[in-house]
């Protein structure tokens, strides 16, 4: 009998990468979507896997629709995904951030506990809790956490609701708490696709420069396709456990925005940058960098991909995608 298992967020960047990982495992992938006027499918798509996933009705903020698909379904694996992912927009929608990524994990929670208390559960916790806590410049599993934004600060929340229901009544819950994680999927808000973007039709004179705020903010940047694997890993152990997730390596988004002008043999990018203030954040997180000994070696896991393979592949992507934008136009 193939596994089950529910994924939340099934249409964001992540949910695709892991539905296409369970799918080549033999899993049965359901995927949780919610109500939209026009869904959109075009990352499933890009994976080729759109035909491939059982789509059930559902919304983090509707305690009933998240009862009755976790008691019709009954997943052997829930890996929760679905949040509002946006830091920057936090600030202006606190509320609905905390009611999806907060009080919906409790939701969900819940129905796992009252109809399916076998499945295993995977929260996507995230380095934002760190905010600027830090331990001699790294954050692991002990960094204590002081969040900067709405965003953190509701997962917080979750990540210890998480934690809570594996202590209360022995589910197996586990969190990836994960560092930045990128790829040709992402979102076009945030900052890398928002540069490769750019970079890519400027190189193919759709546009002539891209507004940036903060440059010197550093991250920990990975390829989403990787970090899909942990979390998988995460939930095939014999005991639940919390993991940080990371390359151990961080770079500016200057250094991103080097890079990425590079794949098109730019040197002088500053010619194509604005300084737009207006991308500022009310309380920036300044630097994650991950210390990952933990996953290593109790998951085993490590990442593939190099932060140069990372910016090349979604420049390459954002260009080919741009060709064809000209082509039909
Ligand atoms: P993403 O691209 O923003 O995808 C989030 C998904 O959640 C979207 O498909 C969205 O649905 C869905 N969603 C939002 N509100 C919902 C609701 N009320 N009910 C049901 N679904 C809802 O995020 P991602 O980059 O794949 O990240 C996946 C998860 O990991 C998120 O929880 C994020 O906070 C967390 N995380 C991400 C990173 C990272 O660097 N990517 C790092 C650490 C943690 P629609 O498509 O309908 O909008
Ligand atoms: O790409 P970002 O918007 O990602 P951020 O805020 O680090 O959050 C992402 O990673 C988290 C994990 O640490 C996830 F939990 C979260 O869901 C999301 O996936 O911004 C990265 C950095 C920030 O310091 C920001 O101030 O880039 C800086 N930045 C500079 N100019 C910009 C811009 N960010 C955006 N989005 N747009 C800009 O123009």
């Amino acid at each position: 009998m193939a596994k089950t298992a529910l994924i939340t967020g099934i249409l964001g960047q992540d949910g695709p990468y892991l539905a296409k990982l369970l799918l080549e495992k033999g899993y049965k992938v359901y995927g949780l979507i919610r109500r939209y006027s026009s869904p959109h499918y075009e990352n499933l798509q890009f994976l080729g896997i759109m035909d491939k996933i059982n789509f059930v009705d559902g919304d983090l903020t509707d305690d009933a629709s998240l009862l009755n698909v976790i008691k019709t379904v009954r997943p052997e694996e829930v890996y929760n995904l679905a949040a509002q992912s946006f830091v920057a927009a936090s600030w202006e929608q606190a509320k609905i951030t905390t009611e999806i990524n907060a009080l919906g994990v409790l939701s969900l929670l819940n129905a796992i506990k009252y109809f399916s208390p076998t499945s295993k559960f995977y929260q996507a916790s995230t380095s934002e809790m760190f905010g600027l806590g830090n331990d001699n410049g790294y954050q692991d599993e002990n960094t204590m956490f002081h969040p900067r934004s709405p965003y953190g600060i509701s997962k917080v929340y979750a990540y210890w609701m998480t934690v809570n229901f594996r202590e209360s009544y022995g589910i197996y819950t586990s969190n990836g708490i994960l560092f930045n994680h990128e790829s040709p999927l992402r979102g076009i808000q945030f900052v890398t696709r928002k540069i490769t973007d750019g970079v890519a039709k400027i190189k193919l004179g759709m546009a002539k420069n891209i507004s940036l705020g903060n440059l010197a903010a550093k991250r920990d940047w990975g390829f989403a396709g990787d970090y899909v694997e942990a979390m998988y890993l995460m939930l095939q152990q014999k005991d639940p456990d919390d993991y940080v997730v990371g390359t151990g390596e961080f770079h500016s988004v200057q250094d991103f925005v080097a890079l990425a002008f590079k794949q098109i043999g730019v040197s002088d990018w500053k010619q194509y940058v604005i300084i737009d203030p207006r991308y500022n954040r009310p309380a920036e997180v300044p630097h994650l960098r991950a210390r990952t000994t933990k996953v290593n070696t109790k998951l085993g896991w490590k990442p593939k991909v190099t932060f140069e393979e990372l910016v090349s592949m979604m420049v390459t992507a954002d260009i080919k995608r741009q060709e064809m934008v000209l082509k039909n136009s």
